[in-house]
């Protein structure tokens, strides 16, 4: 007996491993009964950069799990697995060979989420002869039209503002016309350093079912040069399971996010953060809806006003403002080096192996898990790269690669343009340069240093001052003229010589001990 015919299929609707929606625009008004999904999983995604072992094993596990619930609910879903003998490694590739297996009159796909990908699916029309429907991702609130004409409004480019009409276009966190509690943003209530405590919120782990117990075997078998490690690997890879962690997030931490948003603690990974940005990032959560609910638990007088602004400030507003500014920016952005740093990044980024306690903390935590909360990315890894010098293209890099939620729209004005300033100032008003003062502050990684975060100069100084200094007086041309650097210039200028020298010398000591030490991958 012939097998029977496949049913005919109309449209190709390829589904990329960060667009794991089922609202997926590609997917809104398509047939079940004629279109076919295609889900890849390709080498060239694998090895653009060298993921962390966990990111890999992340994205597959969700795409695989994603296909399964696809089919349960009706559609016809091819799904291409790495050991595939015939995949040939790329997005074009396999979506050639999926043209040639059902010929179908189209294909619809949702834009990409980066410009070496989106370049791909633009090329797609011209390469198969078939027309090609990229639709916007509306999984996010703002188009890129809108985000061009806010933008084309102004002189300077301010999250806040951005931010302000989010919350006046979604109603989220107004009273009419006016913000609740009679204030945009509570910031300045979000700077506590915690207590380590054992009452303190866990996230939730997800023991791996077989799906993902595969995919382990899988990455580690092919990807075992890659950095990280997989032995805790506990994330959620269900939209389902995603969902639960939200809720635990929502019973648990967000009261306390406003309050703890920048400490840091010794053997706490997560504290009050959700955890919740490689679910968001991939699709299976959706940030307006989790904003909703974190505003139904401040309406409901659940968790406080600078906790709940706080949370909804950092989806709708830094969120959907990183992305704006990368597709407004273009690829060019990923090369921008306005301070003209060059140093490579020290080998201890890929093993955690340094006797800074807040960089071994930092580190260690990420190969781990492949996850640090903001504030150890932005004052810890972001604001050492910055005071060395480190190339800003090799920071990016490490960035995209490390963090189980880096995509490249959101990876690289976080890093490039936030952390390391290599934009001149686009995205923030001064560079996230620091002492070690701040790091005391926020968090118990000084009582634990053989460093003392007291001493300026010398070898038991804390290398994060003298190199703070060495920034300043590097980069006075550059920055002594903006008025938000005002202070710290200031201090330098009234510094004696004999200091200023004392202090760049015990920097200089540093760096080149740095640099003998280096080994460039
Ligand atoms: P929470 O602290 O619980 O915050 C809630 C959510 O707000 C996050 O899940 C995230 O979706 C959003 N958010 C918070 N801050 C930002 C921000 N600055 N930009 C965009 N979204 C934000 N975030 C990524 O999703 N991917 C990245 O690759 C990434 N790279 C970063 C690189 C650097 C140098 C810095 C300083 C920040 C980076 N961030 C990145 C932002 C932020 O650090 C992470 O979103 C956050 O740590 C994720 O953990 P969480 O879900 O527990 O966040
Ligand atoms: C990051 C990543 C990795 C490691 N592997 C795949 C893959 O095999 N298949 C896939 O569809 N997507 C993968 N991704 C996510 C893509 O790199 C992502 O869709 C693009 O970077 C566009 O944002
Ligand atoms: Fe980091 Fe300096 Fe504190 Fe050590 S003393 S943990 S190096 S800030």
């Amino acid at each position: 007996m012939k097998p029977p015919r496949p049913a005919p299929c109309d449209t190709l609707i390829p589904i990329l491993g960060d667009q794991l929606s089922f609202a997926l625009s590609s997917l809104r008004d398509a047939d079940r009964a004629t279109s076919r999904i295609l889900l890849m999983e390709v080498a060239d995604e694998t090895t653009y950069v060298r993921h962390h072992k966990q990111k890999i094993a992340f994205i597959f596990a969700a795409m695989r799990h994603h296909a399964e619930v696809l089919r349960a609910d009706g559609w016809r879903v091819d799904y291409v697995a790495l050991d595939d003998p015939d995949n040939h490694g790329s997005f074009t590739g396999e979506v050639a060979r999926a043209v040639a297996r059902h010929d179908p009159a189209r294909i619809v796909v949702t834009e990409a989420g980066e410009w070496r990908v989106q370049a791909m699916l633009e090329a797609w029309e011209t390469v198969f002869g078939i027309p090609v429907d990229i639709r916007s991702d509306d999984r996010f609130l703002a188009t890129h039209a809108e985000f061009e004409t806010w933008a084309d409004e102004r002189k300077q480019l301010r999250m806040e503002y951005f931010y302000r009409d989010m919350r006046r276009k979604t109603g989220l966190l107004m009273d009419g016309k006016d913000p609740v509690g009679g204030q945009w943003n509570f910031d300045h209530d979000n700077r506590k350093p915690a207590q380590s405590d054992l009452l303190m919120p866990r996230p939730l782990r997800f023991p791996p079912d077989a799906i993902t117990q595969d995919v382990l075997a899988l990455v580690a078998d092919r990807f075992a040069d890659h950095p990280g490690s997989l032995d805790s690997f506990a994330w959620a890879v269900t939209a389902a399971d995603a969902e639960r962690q939200q809720q635990q997030f929502l019973d648990h931490a967000l009261a306390g996010f406003g309050d703890y948003q920048d400490a840091m603690l010794t053997g706490e990974p997560a504290l009050w953060h959700s955890l919740l940005s490689p679910y968001l990032n991939v699709g299976l959560l959706d940030a307006l809806a989790l904003c909703r609910a974190v505003e139904k638990r401040f309406r409901a007088g659940k968790v406080p006003v600078n906790a709940a602004e706080g949370f909804i400030r950092q989806i709708i507003g830094w969120r959907e403002y990183v992305r704006g500014i990368y597709w407004r920016e273009g690829p060019d952005y990923a090369h921008r080096n306005a301070l003209g740093a060059t140093r490579a990044l020290p080998a201890f980024y890929w093993t955690g192996e340094t006797d800074l306690h807040c960089m071994a903390e930092a580190l260690g935590q990420t190969l781990a898990n492949a996850h640090a909360h903001h504030i150890q990315r932005l004052m810890v890894t972001g604001t050492f790269a910055l005071l060395i010098g480190a190339d800003p293209h090799a920071v990016h890099l490490w960035y995209l690669e490390i963090y189980i939620d880096a995509y490249e729209w959101v990876e690289l004005p976080n890093t490039l343009g936030m952390s390391q300033f290599a934009d001149g100032g686009l995205l923030g008003s001064k560079p996230y340069a620091a002492s070690g003062a701040y790091i005391n502050k926020m968090s118990d990684y000084c009582k634990g240093c053989r460093y003392d975060v007291r001493q300026r100069t010398g070898p038991d100084a804390c290398p994060f001052n003298a190199l703070y200094w060495d920034f300043i007086a590097r980069h006075e041309d550059t920055l002594a003229r903006n008025p938000r650097m005002a202070m710290p210039y200031r201090t330098w200028s009234k510094m004696a010589p004999a200091t200023r020298d004392e202090i760049r010398g015990s920097a200089k000591a540093f760096l080149d001990r740095l640099d003998a030490a280096a080994a460039p991958r």
